[in-house]
């Protein structure tokens, strides 16, 4: 099926004056429709044609062969979160977990707003600015062009457009200023907070990246009898928890809501061993483990984390960390 343009959540006039109608119009109907009406001509006929949108950027994401289908795909999925971000008379601070989450993490609302107007201020060319969960942190990240934070395997929370077609006609050059005022009148933080929600126990999120954890694990050659009792447990009753949650989450991304529809199925994997799969593997079998479903194979799953083989994931969790600390230039160039 082929990927629609999704309609703006507001009339096009309602972040005026801090994004104009004229501005949204070519934005959305325009920019945004190329990606998808690109996106759709690239993958006629292809493997990609049958895939949800966040596979297809994930499968795509390292493959210079599918450059432009990746470009296409990421920058579709990055509007339409766009849109989800902004409402008339939003911005300011948010409170409850998230306002607490940066408080904690960011050093307050203060130094965010000023890390936030920095990093899309210097990204340097087109890109975005993110405020995003990395290993269960937030942290404010800029992307290169079209990259969604999920290839990097970080769960995307906020973002802001700083390609210049997103601003130019309000703000000419002045990004920092179009950065200010999506901070202090336009950010939906309602939005914001559910997709932090979206992280939590039972949600189509987890569940989805706990399976997807545990077969990454148990097709990578180092497994032994504690991971193939992992991978048991979640095909039998242990693991209808888990996948129930995982239907529900679909059906409700099919149906009523649309943001959880754009929020749906974050992967957030990178290739075998690496960091985020390593993590991810780890949060899946301790968010079961303590999900009060656990049985014996659970707790062979995370005792086998705790042992010799989880050796094997920790060590793949450092060295992702150490290179994202600075050594791997794919993440360098952010
Ligand atoms: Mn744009």
């Amino acid at each position: 099926m082929a990927f629609e343009l999704p309609a703006l959540p507001y009339p096009r006039a309602a972040l005026e004056p801090h994004v104009s109608a004229k501005t949204m119009e070519f934005h959305h109907s325009k920019h945004h429709a190329a990606y998808v009406e690109t996106l759709n001509k690239l993958i006629q006929g292809t493997e990609f044609e049958k895939m949800r949108l966040e596979e297809i950027v994930q499968a795509t994401a390292e493959s210079a062969a599918h450059k432009k289908i990746f470009n296409n795909a990421g920058q579709h999925w990055n509007h339409s979160f766009f849109w989800q971000c902004m409402r008339p008379s939003g911005g300011g601070r948010p409170d409850g977990a998230l306002g607490d989450m940066i408080e904690r993490d960011l050093g307050g609302f203060d130094k965010f707003r000023d890390k936030f107007i920095e990093t899309g201020t210097g990204r340097f060319g087109s890109g975005w600015a993110w405020l995003v969960v990395e290993a269960g942190k937030l942290a404010v990240i800029a992307t290169p062009n079209g990259e969604p934070p999920m290839v990097s395997g970080r769960h995307a929370l906020l973002t802001c457009d700083v390609w210049e077609h997103a601003y130019y006609l309000d703000y000419q050059n002045r990004r920092e200023d179009f950065i200010a005022a999506f901070l202090d009148h336009l950010v939906n933080w309602e939005f914001a907070a559910e997709r932090l929600g979206l992280q939590g126990e039972g949600s189509y999120t987890g569940a989805h990246q706990y399976r997807q954890g545990v077969e990454r694990f148990a097709g990578s050659g180092k497994v032994s009898e504690a991971a193939s009792a992992a991978r048991r447990a979640f095909e039998g009753p242990e693991g209808d928890a888990l996948r129930s949650a995982e239907e529900e989450g679909r059906k409700r991304s099919r149906g009523e809501d649309r943001r959880r529809s754009a929020a749906a199925g974050q992967s957030g994997v990178e290739g075998e061993g690496s960091y985020s799969a390593a993590r991810q593997y780890d949060a899946g079998a301790e968010r079961h483990a303590r999900s009060g479903k656990s049985g014996p194979a659970a707790a062979a799953a995370k005792s086998a984390l705790e042992g010799p083989e989880g050796a094997e994931l920790r060590r793949a969790e450092q060295d992702g960390k150490k290179r994202s600390k600075g050594e791997n230039p794919k993440l360098r160039k952010r």
